[in-house]
């Protein structure tokens, strides 16, 4: 289907509020502009009909030559897909008026991932890097009528295949338990579709991203950027609109327009006259000032609103006036400063204060980040931006005071979309550059393909209000210096591949085109730090600098006392199962729902994995082994267990706050992609685990927060996350029999805490105690002025060893109604 308008038109590109306007013909290859796409294998043997944006696995799925990919077995069974040779192939028609543009340009915004190009049998292009969109000129291709155009993939584990025997990076292949593929370090590609310790292989291919015939006649703008600075009562802001023509010079103007409060706009005009480059791009800018009175600040979620404010950049030719392109974004004003300063100055000279402080200063405020991983919304790029589960996901995030998520680097760059939502919710982003848990090749073709993806998703990207920090890569330094891949022989090479890609490449992108935000080479990393120290440091988890990941599965995580400091804990976690009815959405065979089965073994990726889960559930819970509702119970107590332990550890982080200066617990993981065990809070499908609603109270912006001390006695935090002080309050301790509903004792402690603080009230002595398996502590906090702030329990001894504990006999009222 083709427009041609010389007015408004809606560019479809499946975003919302992000659409173009251009004197301009814009043919929708897609399947929702009519396009027919079909697919075929390289024998010929399969030929069905294909979908754009889509993917192979979908459209087999649809034409029912393979079941459900997540049931069963399927991610093996159907590994024959991502072996093969696939072609799409799209025709569509065009008049003589559309060959009349001076530029015809085939914009593909995603290609999954190497592929050769041909339009009406005329080799046009080829690409090699999912993240990049590739623009083609086809004017000399296109013609009068039916053209058709093929987009020819090779297998991307032969192509990575082929890679790494040219350029070898470690680590040779993924776990076996994985059932994955090896050398997904060699393509720009998800990196999590080969698979993880949480997630099946399905090494996608397809057209996952919208795919247009761009026609105009002068220039258009294809993305803007804005710079947004607090200087004194104003806002500076500068606004970068990035330029394509077929031209050398692009002549014209550039208006922007802002809303501000109030339904008013500020509108300002700026004469263009720039040279273009080879590839006929170029930038052009416009400054404003605004006064701080007719815009209000942006802030993250549960410390004020999320005001938005529209921009329309707009490009006129300079006779005429007529407006040749368009671009409409949304803008927040806020200030985000990522503070890495002596630490002693906050915590004095103590062992906590040597060091530097690693936190986010909001609009000023020195904020505590809570939240969590995002790991990618669906297995299948071309699923992933589904609105719903973007929804579901981000409002449950928001639900359970979540501040800031991380996008982990063995994913994607989330759609606009995804962006827009974090935007309107406040879900500050971390946002990691797409390497993880690999070392990486630095060849110069590498490089080159890094480059256009950097530049071109931080372009996409850093509008955001959203945005807060950016990161080379997932684990990379701490993996080089802890030889997790076997690369202590070729340390030094390693290294400076490292340093070539994260530090020299990626590095001055970020740095040219978004100077406002931090650039992290790595997470964890000791920040600044891990900088002097020639970016691999000796320890990348050390807890006096930066951000640290943290997993223990041999000690008991219900303990407190286990957890190292750290100034920001960006990633720490325990598995546990997706409850029974998730399961069984993968299997109808009941012989599957116990811990030995072929089908659980299939599922669980990390090495050891129902060990781990078995022997910290044993530590505090009773479960008999010849139960015959062990895998029901288990799966339940894996939830308790795995909740209880965030809880602890989430908690500890917290508390440290006041002896630590930590300020961010982002636990590892928000969701998941397949039903299986995982460290996830949110099963695959959208149903929460305990560990989402328990998120909901350990996050929770004022706690009382008990830690059971090594000593045997309970120190007792008050946590408060908001902008005002909490005076002349009350903690309220009760402590019941385990065998009555009624307190035993109750005592009260005076409490009071500064804003964005964490302090500890008090010392409740109870090593002395007897018959501590009897009972349990309750804390609340009784203060004007605080509408909620959950109740918190200590349990002294371990759950399993309480006494005095009845059967409930808690029954649905009509069944009590029936008995009766
Ligand atoms: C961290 C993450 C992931 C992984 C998780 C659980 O290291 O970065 O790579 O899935 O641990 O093992």
């Amino acid at each position: 289907m083709s427009y041609v308008f010389c007015v408004l038109f809606l560019l479809f590109n499946g975003l919302l509020n992000n659409y173009s306007v251009h004197c301009i013909e814009i043919v929708d290859l897609t399947s929702n502009g009519n396009v027919i796409w079909s697919l075929g294998n390289k024998n010929k043997s399969i030929s069905v009909a294909g979908s754009v944006p889509g993917g192979v696995y979908t459209d087999l799925e649809k034409a029912g030559i393979i079941d459900n990919v997540l049931f069963g077995f399927n991610d093996v069974l159907t590994r024959w897909i991502a072996y093969d040779y696939w072609t799409y192939t799209g025709r569509f028609l065009l008049s003589q008026d559309s060959l009349n543009y001076n530029v015809t340009k085939l914009v593909l915004e995603g290609v999954d991932t190497v592929a050769f190009l041909e339009l009406n049998g005329s080799p046009i292009g080829t690409t090699e890097n999912m993240f990049v969109r590739y623009v083609f000129d086809v004017k000399q291709y296109i013609k009068v009528g039916e053209n058709e155009l093929t987009i020819n993939f090779l297998s991307p584990v032969e192509a990575a295949k082929v890679r790494s025997d040219k350029y070898f990076t470690a680590p040779n292949c993924v776990p076996d338990v994985y059932n994955g593929e090896c050398h997904a370090n060699q393509l720009r590609k998800m990196q999590a579709s080969f698979s993880w310790d949480w997630g099946p292989a399905f090494p996608s291919v397809g057209i996952w991203k919208p795919l247009t015939i761009e026609l105009y006649n002068e220039a258009i703008i294809r993305s803007v950027t804005t710079h947004i600075d607090k200087n004194g009562s104003l806002w500076d802001l500068k606004i970068v609109a990035y330029l394509e023509t077929r031209s050398t010079r692009i002549k014209g103007y550039l208006t922007a327009n802002l809303s501000v409060n109030a339904k008013q706009y500020v509108t300002i005009r700026n004469d263009v006259n720039v040279l273009a480059r080879d590839d006929g791009t170029a930038e052009a800018g416009l400054n404003f000032t605004i006064s701080e009175n007719v815009v209000s600040l942006w802030w993250p979620n549960g410390f004020g609103d999320q005001p938005l404010y529209d921009l329309k950049v707009s490009l006129h030719n300079q006779d005429s006036d007529e407006e040749l392109s368009v671009k409409h974004i949304k803008i927040g004003f806020r200030t985000v400063e990522l503070v890495e300063e002596d630490a002693s100055n906050i915590l004095g000279n103590t062992t906590a204060g040597n060091g530097l402080t690693f936190y986010f200063k909001v609009n000023d405020y020195p904020l505590f980040m809570k939240g969590s991983n995002w790991i990618p919304a669906n297995i299948l790029p071309e699923l992933g931006s589904d609105k719903n589960t973007i929804d579901d996901l981000l409002l449950a995030a928001r639900d359970a005071h979540m501040a800031m998520l991380r996008v982990w680097g063995g994913g994607i760059y989330e759609s606009d979309y995804f962006y827009q939502k974090c935007d309107e919710l406040g879900i500050l982003i971390w946002q990691d550059f797409l390497f993880a848990c690999s070392m990486y090749p630095a060849d110069a073709e590498f490089l080159n393909t890094v480059k256009q993806e950097i530049e071109q998703n931080v372009i996409r990207l850093q509008h955001h209000a959203s945005i807060a920090v950016w990161a080379g890569n997932n684990e990379n330094e701490v993996a080089l210096r802890g030889d997790w891949y076997g690369t202590k022989q070729q340390f030094d090479r390693y290294k400076e591949d490292y340093i070539k890609l994260y530090v020299h490449t990626i590095k001055p992108i970020v740095e040219t085109l978004d100077p406002g935000r931090r650039y992290l080479v790595s997470s964890p990393s000791n920040g600044r730090k891990s900088e002097e120290d020639g970016y691999i440091a000796e320890n990348p988890y050390d807890s006096n600098y930066g951000d640290t990941h943290y997993y223990n599965y041999f000690a008991d995580n219900w303990d407190a006392n286990i957890y190292p400091g750290t100034r920001f804990a960006s990633e720490y976690g325990f598995q546990s199962f997706p409850s029974a009815k998730t399961l069984q959405t993968a299997s109808n065979d009941q012989n599957d729902f116990h811990l030995d089965s072929k089908f659980i073994r299939h599922r669980q990726h990390s090495p050891g994995g129902n060990t781990y889960i078995k022997e910290q559930i044993a530590r505090h819970l009773h479960l008999d082994d010849n139960d015959p509702k062990y895998f029901e119970k288990f799966i339940f107590y894996s939830q308790i267990s795995q909740a209880m332990s965030m809880k602890s550890e989430t908690e500890y982080y917290r508390q440290s706050q006041s002896d630590w200066y930590t300020m961010g617990a982002l636990y590892w993981q928000l969701n998941d992609v397949w039903q299986a065990p995982s460290w996830s809070g949110i099963e695959y499908g959208g149903k929460w685990k305990m560990l989402h609603y328990f998120a909901m109270n350990f996050f929770s912006p004022v706690l009382v927060s008990p830690r059971l001390t090594l000593a045997g006695d309970i120190n007792v935090y008050l946590i408060n996350d908001r902008l005002v002080p909490i005076e002349d309050a009350k903690i309220v301790m009760d402590v019941f029999n385990w065998t009555s509903l009624e307190p035993i004792e109750t005592n009260s402690y005076p409490a009071s805490v500064a804003a964005l603080t964490t302090k500890k009230q008090t010392t409740v002595e109870i090593w002395d105690r007897e018959n501590k398996e009897e009972i349990f502590m309750r804390f609340s906090l009784k203060s004007d002025g605080v509408n909620s702030s959950p109740r918190n329990y200590v349990f002294p001894v371990s759950l399993k060893m309480a006494k005095g504990l009845r059967k409930p006999h808690i029954r649905p009222k009509n069944q009590l109604t029936q008995e009766n």
